[in-house]
């Protein structure tokens, strides 16, 4: 398969409501989207980059940038046998994950289309349905969160995971816990804590949390490994996973018990299965992150949680906590008991709206050889 060209589009969409995390709060969102034209049909891939360089150092300006001046040039022309390709093509460009991963998930959507199966199966996916957990941020209350917590278990969620920063911990989780004391219930600090806080980790190891989420910095594996051995609650690593060997250090220092994979942060889908099958083998259960996508990203995280392995609920949940109105058709909508059913449809298994993707378009290009 020859890569003929890429259409590139900016979208502004809005979010229902603000997400506070402890870098920050994101209400507009600037989503990039690439359809990738071959000779033989074409594909879907969406940034999972955030707008600024606060959850890792990519971000929407900076990844446009990176695919169309240098990622872009070593795709066009360029003939294909196997998605895996596309990462060996992209190898040039040291590090820009996420701004790979756009190219390369589209691609994978391209050819499960043209070999005419299901995204999921081409993976190799044994799951026909996910489980479905919530990512919550950091609310101005405990109340106004056990209200929020409430409609999200109302509506079958799995796990409800909080968002978490200092001076904005203890108090929430227990709270929680004290009205929901059995209730599948995590944190995300989102790298805001230090070694120096390590009191704080200790009381949260009274919750029962199926896992804490990347409490320490961004770059760092080894005092992650020093924080684990003092506490029982399994941690779980998002930030500092940028690939395959990333994963292996980290499950091999002690680092992490579970690992949380997001595909656009490890470059796509041939990375995801790497790490997947690394952890399957060493008995660490991983789970899909999310970072507010639209449709296309989450229809991709669809597909990669339906892998063996993927036993945690992920951050995968129902178009409309997010948006008032979804790019793809049908909108992803959850089962009344918390799970998302893995489309069988060919490549990701949902239509894009051309007209609904218009009416967001701010910005496009069109990039050829
Ligand atoms: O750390 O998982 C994270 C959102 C933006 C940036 C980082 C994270 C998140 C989430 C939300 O937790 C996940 C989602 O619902 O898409
Ligand atoms: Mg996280």
């Amino acid at each position: 398969m020859k890569i003929i060209r890429i259409h590139a589009r900016e979208l502004h969409m809005r979010l229902v409501a603000p997400f506070e995390t402890s870098f920050g709060t994101t209400q507009n969102r600037r989503i990039v989207l690439l359809e990738l034209i071959t000779d033989e049909g074409s594909g879907w891939g969406e940034l999972t980059a955030a707008e600024t360089p606060s959850y890792n150092s990519e971000f929407t300006d900076a990844a446009w940038l990176v695919l169309r001046n240098f990622l872009a040039p070593c795709v066009l022309d360029k003939n294909f046998t196997h998605p895996d390709d596309l990462s060996t093509f992209m190898c040039p460009v040291r590090g820009h994950e996420m701004a790979k991963a756009t190219i390369e998930t589209a691609a994978w959507d391209m050819f499960a289309k043209a070999s005419g199966i299901s995204l999921a199966s081409m993976l190799g996916a044994t799951q026909t349905e996910i489980a479905c957990g919530v990512s919550l941020g950091i609310h101005a209350t405990p109340e106004t969160l056990l209200e929020r917590i409430s409609a999200e278990i109302a509506s079958g969620y799995k796990r409800v995971k909080l968002k978490i920063k200092p001076g904005k911990d203890l108090v929430y989780v227990r709270a929680v816990r004290e009205r929901y004391p059995d209730i599948s219930l995590t944190v995300d600090a989102n790298s805001a804590y230090t070694l120096d806080d390590i009191e704080i980790f200790q009381q949260l190891d009274q919750f029962n949390l199926s896992y804490i989420e990347q409490p320490l910095q961004w770059n760092e594996i080894y005092e992650h490994a020093a924080l684990q051995r003092e506490l029982q609650t399994p941690l779980c690593l998002d930030e500092c996973i940028h690939n395959l060997r990333d994963a292996q250090a980290a499950v091999r220092l002690g680092a992490c018990k579970v690992i949380n994979i997001k595909l656009g942060r490890v470059g796509g889908h041939s990375e995801a299965q790497r790490i997947q099958a690394f952890c399957k083998a060493e008995g660490i259960p991983v789970w899909s992150g999310g970072m507010l996508e639209a449709g296309v990203g989450r229809a991709h995280n669809i597909a990669m949680s339906a892998l063996p392995g993927f036993v945690y609920p992920g951050d995968v949940s129902a178009s409309h906590r997010y948006w008032a109105k979804d790019i793809i058709e049908p909108a992803i909508q959850t089962t009344g008991h918390g799970t998302i059913n893995v489309p069988s449809s060919p490549g990701i298994g949902f239509d894009v709206n051309a007209e609904v993707v218009r009416g967001f378009t701010v910005a496009e290009e069109i990039w050829q050889a």
